[in-house]
């Protein structure tokens, strides 16, 4: 039985070897990422089983992706094969035109993942598992894809699992109207609900991070965590609050960051640690992440990250 099932598109990334404007990058290195298969990976490394359901065509790129998924011990059993569209790419630009800033080009419209709808989902799989963990990027992705995350959460809902919630707002997927429209619906079906100030703007009208999460703790979820980047992260529940400033670390490249600290952040809340302990392994993760190139790659272990914790002489209790 698994831990953690996730849904979403898997995409090969193209992430610039040099710093600067693509149009002088010559050399990329070829990485698999995507916010649920990096998250999915992350708490896998963090002890606990995960499976994900996407699409993927099989081509080369398709099985570049699944041998990454399967070699890093997720359950690849309910992916599809999509015989017509093909894997979605994307590149990235790294520090420029912000220093320590990355951004993303995208080549996923129509993409394989994109067809995934209703019918692609084995409702006992979700059932099965004890969290289901999805993000706002999902269903961004088509028609299909926004009923299939309603449906998945439906039933993740009605079965009793914790629901975990990352807004992760794409605007170059979707309209802001149609972002609100569906996460706001959603996001009443979570347990635990991710985001951050620039999505909270889009959702509620402020990027302050206590009316964010008073804003969402009031739709139902018990629990927020407001993402802040290098301020670090903020987290609430309806009796208490917690904060923790983020690690300072070399930046190579920052996508990947916010999926490891959700990675870090649940896998601690699932196993009973406090809201401030979760809130610095999730930093801890997230930190490791951006020090080199690809979204996951630096995920770390629970060994790595008391490694992590001891060398930055940050003070935690034993990790349960
Ligand atoms: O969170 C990191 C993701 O944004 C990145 O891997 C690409 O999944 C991706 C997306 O859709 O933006």
């Amino acid at each position: 039985m698994l831990d953690v099932v996730t849904m979403g598109e898997v995409m090969v990334q193209f992430n610039a070897v040099s710093n600067g404007p693509l149009r002088h990058v010559t050399y990329f290195e070829k990485h698999a990422a995507g916010a649920e298969a990096n998250f999915a990976i992350g708490i896998t490394r963090l002890g606990f089983k995960a499976g994900i359901i996407t699409k993927i065509r099989d081509d080369e790129f398709g099985r570049y992706i699944i041998n990454v998924l399967r070699s890093e011990g997720l359950d690849v059993s309910r992916i599809k094969f999509e015989p017509e569209a093909p894997n979605g790419v994307y590149f990235i630009q790294r520090n420029y035109p912000v220093p320590g800033k990355s951004s993303v080009l995208y080549y996923r419209k129509g993409s394989a993942a994109s067809k995934l709808s209703s019918n692609d989902l084995d409702l006992d799989y979700v059932r099965n598992a004890k969290l289901f963990h999805l993000t706002g990027i999902t269903p961004a992705l088509s028609q299909s894809c926004k009923e299939a995350s309603h449906e998945a959460l439906k039933i993740a809902s009605e079965s009793g699992l914790t629901i975990s919630f990352d807004t992760n707002i794409r605007l170059s997927l979707w309209s802001k109207d149609d972002a609100r429209l569906t996460l706001l619906s959603m996001l009443k079906k979570a347990n635990i609900v991710l985001t951050e100030p620039q999505d909270g703007e889009i959702l509620f009208g402020t990027k302050n991070p206590r009316e964010i999460a008073e804003k969402i703790l009031h739709m139902g979820p018990e629990m927020v965590v407001v993402k802040l980047g290098e301020d670090g992260a903020a987290a609430y529940t309806k009796k208490i609050s917690a904060m923790k400033p983020a690690f300072r670390v070399p930046i190579v490249d920052v996508i990947g960051a916010g999926d490891a600290f959700a990675a870090g952040f649940i896998s601690s809340i699932l196993r009973g640690l406090s809201l401030e302990e979760a809130l610095e392994i999730g930093n801890a993760a997230g930190a490791l992440v951006v020090t080199v190139r690809g979204d996951f790659e630096n995920a770390p272990s629970l060994d790595d990250v008391k490694k992590f914790l001891a060398a930055n002489r940050k003070e935690i209790g034993d990790l349960r």
